[in-house]
């Protein structure tokens, strides 16, 4: 083949590779950004290749030169095991929404209040993505961060560095006067996949039966967080990036200034921005960037309107929260049409048959949406929905999907009504009609649906949150006989696991097994589960009517198995938060055999039947106090339980709703409606590193 390299410039590679590791390096990062940033790639891929495998021979040869910086670096570095803590210096602030025109328009009122006169703002798309962190020193990336809670995120570097848009180090420039900061400077902006990126990832991981992610932004987040960074650089990620974490790093006083340096320094930077001086000039903007929305590669979820001069910004300020001078416009609520293929009914762990929708699916505010509950019999005459009907699917955001109705114009002739079956699809038991809680419900203490249902309950995160024991495994275990009860699980061994048929072939055509690696995670898992609270076992059992809070105020009464089981209904109705309903439905529960049986054999495995002795018990600090959790916990992963279970250990009452009686609102990450509320009652707000304080010092921050 013939080479592309002249022969001087052979001979510079082996006389100086210092300076011909250098051009390279410079000329590799030319392309890379002419191809993901300028989308204007100037030579063939076989010749982007040919530049990197030179630079690559010629760093392995010479490895005093080794560079983080250095694109041979994208492929992904060293895996750890854990992302390390990084605390931004600026926090990284969330947006206030702007939830339709009225409430934009008065944010717009507020500016115009504000400064006497409505100043010019500009308007951006606003990304669907992931927030990132870019640290640049001397013009290199030298670290790269999510958001996390906003002030605590983790390090992603390696990963980052993977990600083809992102420049390893700043361009030389000058734009409007404003040259690069010979310090450190951190930017920031959003990571994402594309549409289209996301839809191929989410079919090759279901031709390997993997779950897919929920949605693009899912996807990108997901991708980031890879232990190994080599994953992250099979995903194709890009960024657009929009602001600055202190202005005075920079000369520029606007945003629009900004964005423009932020062009010239390399940075991927999205083309849909306008400066807009009057709010009905905002208003087209958001009009127009609703109807271009799914014509985009990526998802969007609203438009960002940031007052545009640095210097008001700084007047107007911050709240707790979300800066003054910006207000991200948020959609309104997706709604879509779609075939609805089938209405199936699933039998619930207690026995309670749901319809769920089947439908075509359909891409609705962002994620697939493929099956919906239509809750009871009662909903779906009520909205008068029937097999082979066009029908309305609405989402907003996050929210689950909902069937608002059927297009009656669409209506196939023959379209008949539904019926809920006379029997249960699992095992075939007549249903009942449960008129105090209008459920229709199998009686069956025997049903095959609701065994599985029940063995789900246990294993889930709030019960004995058993790692790596999802639906699918339970689903096959139950197929191969392995497991009918609870208690068969604690009878598996490393043999029955490893060789579990997952019910799929290989290429070969050859049985896929579940293997020795899974197998032992499993056991691990399934072992440590036997040192959960006794309140968890008593909510994992899945008695009727008996939640995680109802089992700890059982508990708290009768601290014990045998206890328990030794109480009569009216002792049981006697503790506070049980009552006759839920009463009856211990005792019941307790007095079958079965259900003895497998308690039995859990007490055998090992599993607590007793709650931990008051010895054991933590200093009541919180006593008299009760908090309310919203938001994501991303600093210490913990779920909102497990959070709650640590406040609760100390005494206090954690409740679902804020009202005037909270005593405090710990509000994690993208904190939504409950936070507002506190603010509005004047509940006083913890960030996470004040809820840390406490658990670790059961005392309550100053
Ligand atoms: C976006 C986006 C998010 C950041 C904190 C103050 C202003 N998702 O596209 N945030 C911001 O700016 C915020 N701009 C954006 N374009």
């Amino acid at each position: 083949m013939e080479s592309l390299f002249s022969e001087e410039e052979l001979a510079a590679a082996t006389s100086k590779p210092g300076e011909r590791i250098e051009a390279l390096r410079r000329e590799i990062e030319r392309h890379t950004h002419l191809y993901y940033v300028e989308d204007a790639p100037e030579i063939s891929d076989a010749a982007f290749d040919s530049l990197m495998r030179e630079l690559i021979a010629l760093e392995q040869a010479h490895p005093e030169f080794y560079d983080p910086s250095s694109p041979s670096q994208r492929v992904g570095g060293a895996v750890g095991d854990q992302f390390s803590a990084v605390r931004h210096e600026q926090r990284m602030y969330s947006l206030d929404n702007a939830m339709d025109f009225d409430e934009l328009d008065a944010w717009m009122e507020r500016v115009r209040e504000y400064f006497g006169r409505f100043v010019p703002v500009v308007c951006e798309l606003k990304i669907d993505g992931s927030s990132i962190a870019l640290t640049y020193d001397a013009g290199r990336l030298v670290r790269a961060a999510t958001r996390g809670d906003g002030t605590t995120g983790e390090d992603v570097t390696v990963n980052m560095r993977t990600v083809r848009d992102v420049p390893l180090r700043l361009r030389e420039q000058s734009v409007a006067g404003l040259t690069n900061p010979a310090g450190a400077i951190e930017l920031r902006g959003e990571v994402y996949m594309p549409k289209r990126s996301f839809e191929a990832l989410n079919a090759a991981a279901e031709e390997e039966g993997k779950a897919g992610f929920a949605n693009p932004r899912n996807a990108a987040a997901g991708s980031l967080r890879q232990k190994d960074a080599k994953i992250t650089a099979m995903r194709d990620l890009s960024t657009f990036i929009y602001a600055v974490a202190d202005s005075r790093a920079l000369q520029a006083g606007s945003q629009w200034e900004l964005l423009e340096w932020l062009r010239a320094a390399g940075f991927h930077v999205n083309p849909d921005v306008r400066l807009c001086h009057e709010p009905a000039e905002v208003r087209e903007f958001c009009r127009e960037c609703l109807e271009r929305r799914d014509a985009l590669a990526y998802d969007i979820d609203g438009v960002v309107v940031k007052v545009n001069d640095f210097a008001l910004q700084d007047d107007m300020g911050f709240t707790a929260r979300a800066p003054r001078w910006a207000i991200a416009y948020k959609f309104p609520p997706e709604e879509k049409t779609t075939l609805l293929r089938d209405i199936t009914v699933q039998v619930g762990r207690t026995g309670a048959l749901t319809p769920v929708a089947e439908l075509e699916p359909v891409t609705v505010a962002g994620s697939v949406v493929a099956r919906a509950t239509l809750h009871n019999e009662d909903e779906v005459h009520r909205k008068d929905v029937r097999v082979g009907d066009t029908v309305i699917v609405h989402k907003a955001g996050d929210v689950i999907p909902e069937i608002v109705g059927p297009v009656l114009s669409l209506r196939p002739a023959d379209a008949q009504p539904w019926e809920m079956p006379a029997v249960c699809p699992s095992c075939g038991s007549p249903v009942v009609r449960d008129d105090v809680e209008v459920v229709i419900r199998c009686e069956s203490i025997d049903c095959p649906a609701q065994a599985t249902e029940r063995l789900k309950h246990w294993t889930s995160r709030n019960a004995m949150d058993i790692e790596g024991l999802g639906d699918e495994i339970i689903g096959r275990l139950v197929e191969s006989g392995l497991v009918s009860d609870v208690a068969d699980f604690y009878h598996l061994t490393e043999y029955d696991l490893a060789t579990l048929d997952m019910g799929r072939v290989n290429k070969d055509g050859e049985p896929i097994r579940l293997g020795g690696v899974m197998a032992k995670k499993l056991l691990a898992a399934i072992d440590e589960s036997k040192t959960r609270p006794f309140a968890r076992v008593v909510f994992g059992l899945g008695m009727r009517h008996v939640g995680r809070t109802t089992a700890e105020a059982i508990v708290r009464g009768f601290p014990s198995m045998d206890a328990l089981r030794a109480a009569t209904e009216e002792q049981l109705a006697d503790v506070d938060g049980v009552g006759g309903v839920i009463a009856h439905s211990v005792v019941a529960f307790l007095n079958t055999p079965d259900n003895i049986q497998v308690i039995d054999r859990l007490a055998r495995h090992g599993v607590a039947m007793e709650a931990e002795v008051a010895g054991d018990a933590l200093p009541q600090t919180l006593a008299g106090l009760t908090f309310v959790l919203t938001g994501s916990l991303v600093q210490s992963g913990m779920t909102r339980t497990e959070a709650g279970d640590k406040l609760k250990a100390m005494g206090a009452k954690v409740s679902g709703s804020v009202s005037k009686k909270t005593s405090y609102v710990v509000a994690g990450e993208a904190a939504g409606s409950k936070y507002d509320k506190a603010v509005a009652l004047g509940v006083p707000v913890l960030d996470e590193a004040a809820f840390l304080h406490i658990v670790e010092t059961g005392e309550l921050p100053a």
